[in-house]
């Protein structure tokens, strides 16, 4: 089934900032859209999101990435298979011709290469999540839900970026939001009855100012408790502390609650951590420059946590593949603009769970309506989900398409 036409648009971000919208459309009529997010703490392997750089919206335009789509891409892929995606994105890949998609931008590249496989989908009549995964896609992903915020995705006073409920022993997807929107909404109870902000960072979870870190693991389990979830039983904790982002590398060592720590103060402090809450997953504990750190941390309490790489990693095969050489973590954060195709995205994917680590599958701090992530888990048979809070639009996009797809699947 042959592209017929690409069409791309400059829209809005989650945080009002500029993005991609592409459209495909193949010579059957049928038509697929993506949306592309965002990141803010961004690791530096990521590949290139192409920004105009001029007066409009503070040097944050894509008109150029526009421009790209529409011009070179649409030239070379019109007329071009649709379902041969492998094929699709090699093109893609050997059209920017570098090594971090700077040229046509990875942010222009993932627009078409998603809105390819949603055009193809729709052309044979399938939900995403089956004609990515085939028959076998079938398991709906526990959510790691972020009710509390810091770090870049917040102006209060928490060095850790993301602090999360997961519903890990609820069988059901829907029992599983149920839990989360209801821990959500007795914390913002609990918040307002202290005099504590209920106002929200950039991904639906609360931002108030804290004591300690401490604070906010407490304030989450007298959530859970109050809703009547049990603590480590059906519902756990998982941080994304996104350390790479509180790293000095000159004296190796992290910001943290106004101290300096060296990488093993650091990891005495998860220690402790893990030893008081029910902690399920720590994500990036330490820099994406401090490999000893990892390594660290995987050898003590890999067989106790999930120690999952985003930064490290950027959903880059070459280096996922270092790191299990390496035995740097045991899971790997899966985000498709990190990388900027579904091909290499999907191999990401499948050399992770080759080397039986897990993965999760993860939004970006800027989001829009663009649901890809929720099938994506499904058909990759993922089990983990990372898509923010239990409120916002962008958020509850992914939720709610996954709410439907357990619905479809009669689950
Ligand atoms: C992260 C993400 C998503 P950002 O660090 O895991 O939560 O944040 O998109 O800002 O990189
Ligand atoms: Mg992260």
């Amino acid at each position: 089934m042959r592209i017929a036409s690409i069409k791309a648009l400059e829209i809005l971000d989650s945080r009002g900032n500029p993005t991609l919208m592409v459209k495909c459309r193949l010579e059957d009529g049928s038509v697929g859209v993506a949306r592309v997010p965002s990141g803010a703490s961004t690791g530096k392997n990521e590949a290139v999101e192409l920004r105009d750089g001029d007066r409009r919206y503070f040097g944050k335009g894509v008109l150029n990435a526009v421009r790209n789509v529409e011009d070179e891409i649409a030239k070379v892929l019109v007329g071009k298979d649709a379902y041969d995606q492998i094929g699709i994105d090699k093109l893609l890949i050997n059209l920017d011709g570098t090594s971090y998609k700077s040229r046509l931008g990875a942010n222009a590249l993932l627009g078409v290469s998603l809105a390819v496989a949603h055009a193809a989908a729709n052309s044979l009549g399938l939900p995403l999540y089956r004609y990515i995964g085939g028959t076998n896609a079938k398991t709906l992903p526990v959510p790691l839900m972020n009710f509390i915020n810091g770090g870049k995705h917040a102006d209060n006073n928490l060095d850790i970026q993301e602090f999360m409920v997961t519903p890990k022993g609820i069988k059901r997807f829907k029992d599983r939001i149920q839990a989360g929107s209801e821990i959500y909404h007795t914390l913002k109870g609990i918040l307002k009855s202290r005099g504590l902000s209920t106002g929200l960072g950039d991904e639906g979870g609360f931002a108030p100012n804290l004591r300690s870190h401490r604070e906010a693991l407490d304030l989450l389990v007298e959530a859970a408790e109050k809703a009547h979830y049990r603590m480590g039983h059906e519902v756990f904790l998982s941080l994304d502390v996104a350390a790479s982002e509180l790293y000095d590398p000159q004296s190796e060592t992290y910001r943290f609650e106004g101290e300096e720590l060296g990488r093993e103060e650091l990891l005495r402090i998860y220690e402790e951590y893990i030893n008081t809450y029910p902690i399920l997953s720590l994500e990036d504990p330490f820099s994406e420059d401090d490999p000893e750190g990892w390594r660290l941390i995987t050898s003590e309490f890999g067989h106790r946590v999930m120690v999952v790489g985003d930064d490290l990693y950027t959903t880059n095969p070459k280096l996922i593949a270092k790191g299990i050489e390496g035995n740097y973590s045991n899971a790997v954060l899966i985000k498709l603009n990190q990388i900027g195709t579904l091909t290499e995205t999907l191999e990401a994917v499948d050399i992770t769970h080759k080397a039986g680590w897990k993965t999760v599958i993860s939004h970006r701090s800027g989001e829009t309506e663009d649901t890809t992530i929720a099938d994506l888990s499904v058909a990759t048979n993922s089990g983990w989900i990372k898509t923010g809070a239990v409120a916002r639009g962008e958020r509850t996009a992914k939720y709610n398409r996954l709410l439907e797809i357990e619905d479809e699947l009669g689950l």
